[in-house]
């Protein structure tokens, strides 16, 4: 399989947990009477307009899989294995059984290199696949039945400066694109982070009682539709420029560098990316967006 591969779809796709926990897939042993209905039927939403065209791999990028020493892909074919949320144990002890396309994640690696790029493989067939990839992978595409690729959230954003994160980010962006292309495939990309991450304090006595969800900060809620509002418009170029600050203000988890990837890999979106959903989990904003490549070609051609 050579050349005339291309990205059929991005999608902005958080992971928490608590949205697996409310789905209550037969893998998760917790389970919930409901929760968090608005990001999930937006998820459903975003899983429907997927459903509509023909992928062969979900390329994800999570915060949660955190490496200093350059940026790491998986590299070995399958992976089993229970997944437990640090932080929400008794929310998420997902099993997981996953394929992985390694012939793809190699050929990021390489485009990565040729970038000047710090990449690594990882072969470890006992590693334990973060909670970020499994989460947004789930939501998005719960049948399991496409190998999925995972790339790590290299920690420059915080080890130097967010610029320079932003500069990986997008040699890291390029990268996938081209890799994308040369093996032929058609790739739908996850950018795995919320947008303002200001938590609450103490959890809810039943964590899915939503009369205790909410907002936490106007100013991190103005943020996060500022943000939105950019993406409507198709000015992400823009909200490229005001990341940074972005980042800083709200405390985002975009200072794992997912979206500014996402952006990248994308080519910078000019037509609008489609918000399915909006909503706060545990306090932090949360949104599904998809973005598909193809309004590009059909404006031009207009
Ligand atoms: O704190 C995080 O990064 C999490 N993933 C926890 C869950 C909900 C946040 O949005
Ligand atoms: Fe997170």
């Amino acid at each position: 399989m050579t050349g005339q591969g291309k990205i059929v779809a991005g999608a902005l796709a958080p992971h928490p947990p608590h949205l697996v926990y409310a789905e209550n897939p037969p893998q998760n042993e917790a389970k919930a009477e409901c929760g968090w209905e608005e990001l999930r039927w937006g998820y459903e939403r975003l899983r429907n307009s997927l459903a509509e065209r023909e992928f062969d791999v979900l390329i994800v990028h999570s915060p949660h899989w955190k490496t200093v020493i350059g940026h790491h892909l998986l590299g070995v074919p399958s992976f089993e294995g229970l997944s437990v949320d640090p932080v929400f144990p008794n929310l998420f002890r997902f099993h997981y059984d996953l394929k992985v396309d390694v012939e793809l994640s190699e050929a990021i690696h390489d485009e990565g290199r040729a970038e000047g790029l710090t990449m690594n493989m990882m072969k470890n067939p006992d590693f334990r696949v973060d909670y970020g990839t499994i989460t947004s992978c789930h939501l998005t595409h719960p049948q399991w039945d496409v190998p999925i690729v995972s790339i790590s959230a290299n920690q420059g954003f915080f080890y130097y400066s967010n610029d320079v994160g932003q500069e990986q980010m997008l040699a890291l962006g390029r990268a996938t694109k081209k890799a994308v292309e040369a093996t032929g495939r058609k790739a739908v990309l996850l950018a795995s982070c919320s947008l303002s991450h200001r938590h609450f304090t103490e959890e809810p006595v039943i964590p899915e009682d939503m009369s205790q969800e909410y907002v936490q900060h106007h100013g991190q809620y103005l943020w996060d539709m500022r943000v939105l509002d950019l993406i409507r418009r198709g000015q992400t170029r823009q909200l490229w420029d005001e990341l940074p600050d972005f980042i800083e203000q709200a405390i985002s988890e975009c200072k794992d560098g997912s979206l500014s990837w996402l952006l990248s890999a994308l080519d910078f979106p000019d037509y609008p990316g489609q918000v399915h959903a909006y909503g706060t989990v545990i306090g932090t904003g949360n949104a599904v967006v998809e973005w598909n490549p193809a309004q590009r070609l059909k404006e031009k051609q207009a």
